[in-house]
């Protein structure tokens, strides 16, 4: 009873901001993200007889009790659908620089999603698996799919319309996104903490969700006629929308830096001299910039360029969920 599955992070062009049911992981708004082809989690999950607790290994290492008990909720929600009462022993590597504020909690619950049914033997479709890893973390939901992927809210009680699809795949437009890592500072406010109270507290809420199904709209119509200005000008506003949210907020917050500040000064001075790049920005400090591939080399070096940039890597439009073969290693009897 084991399975390894990758599964790769996700890029938000529409953001996820906010949740209307906190213990479903329901939003309040659909979003539209980029599969990344650099950036992934790698899995294995083998349910064992033996075991009286989940085992969770991070990175070669046994994760801390904080973690494990935030894993090990989640495999009981794969306990209560198979009916199958085992636990497992969880190993789990992120090809993601997270100390550096990526996110791998994506990546990370989509590669356990796809693994852990797996290895219970529960054969689900992706839409099906799109709900399950949308119970780890929301933005999970996205990362089944490759490509270009929607997460449509829905609007039922218990969730069952919430799920990501794919809009188009990674090979039906390929754009770069250059994801920028900043000189690391530790995080002030966590994605989950930062959306509820902007939720619950900010005033400037209510013209995020007056506008956001617009944005929806408009970079699905980029998508579709492939026009490049169209989706940059809709995703650069929707970040900067996001973020705006944050400084109405009660305390308020604010994810960005001074060297956030450098990043998006770049990319504008690159727009004025005839180059297409657009910004997005999340939960932290840390920017990715979009542009075209006949661009990203000059985009890429006038980034590395700013001072406080430690490294720029560049991405392209990548896969969705991928099962592995079984490693050898035995965790268990
Ligand atoms: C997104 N973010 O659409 C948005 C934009 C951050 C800003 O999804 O609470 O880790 O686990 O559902 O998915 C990050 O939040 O939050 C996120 P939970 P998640 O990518």
């Amino acid at each position: 009873m084991e399975a390894t599955a990758r599964a790769y992070t996700n890029i938000a062009l529409i953001k996820y901001w906010g949740k209307r049911d906190e213990q479903l992981f329901l939003p309040m708004n659909s979003s539209l993200s980029i599969t990344l082809d650099q950036f992934y989690t790698t899995t294995s999950v083998q349910f064992c007889t033996c075991l009286s607790a989940d085992i969770f290994i991070l990175n070669g290492q046994l994760a801390s009790e904080q973690e494990t008990v935030k894993i090990s909720r989640f495999m009981s929600l794969l306990r209560d659908l198979s009916g199958k009462k085992l636990y497992a022993v969880i190993d789990s590597t992120n090809k993601v620089p997270t100390a550096a504020g990526f996110a791998s909690s994506a990546s990370g619950y989509a590669a356990l999603a796809a693994a852990g049914t797996k290895a219970l033997g529960m054969d689900s479709d992706d839409q099906t698996l799109s709900k399950i890893a949308r119970q780890g973390s929301g933005s999970a939901c996205r990362s089944i799919y490759g490509g270009y992927v929607e997460w449509q809210k829905g609007d039922k009680e218990d969730g069952t319309d919430s799920y990501a699809h794919q809009i188009l795949e990674a090979q039906d437009w390929n754009l770069s996104i250059l994801s920028v890592l900043l000189v690391p500072e530790p995080k002030e406010v966590l994605s989950r903490e930062g959306m509820k109270r902007t939720v619950e507290t900010s005033p400037f809420y209510a013209g995020w969700l007056d506008t956001v199904e617009v944005d929806l709209n408009t970079a699905k119509s980029a998508l579709q006629q492939r026009d490049f200005e169209m989706l940059g000008n809709v995703l650069e506003g929707n970040a900067l929308k996001m973020h705006a949210t944050t400084l109405g907020a009660n305390p308020p917050f604010m994810y960005w830096t001074s060297a956030t500040l450098d990043v998006m000064q770049q990319v504008k001075e690159l727009r004025a001299t005839g180059i297409q790049a657009y910004f997005t920005i999340d939960a932290g400090p840390n920017v990715k910039v979009l542009c075209q591939p006949k661009d990203e080399q000059i985009v890429q070096e006038k980034l590395k360029d700013i001072p406080a940039v430690q490294d720029v890597y560049l991405c392209h439009p990548g896969p969705g969920i991928t099962y592995l073969p079984q490693s050898k290693k035995k965790n268990c009897c």
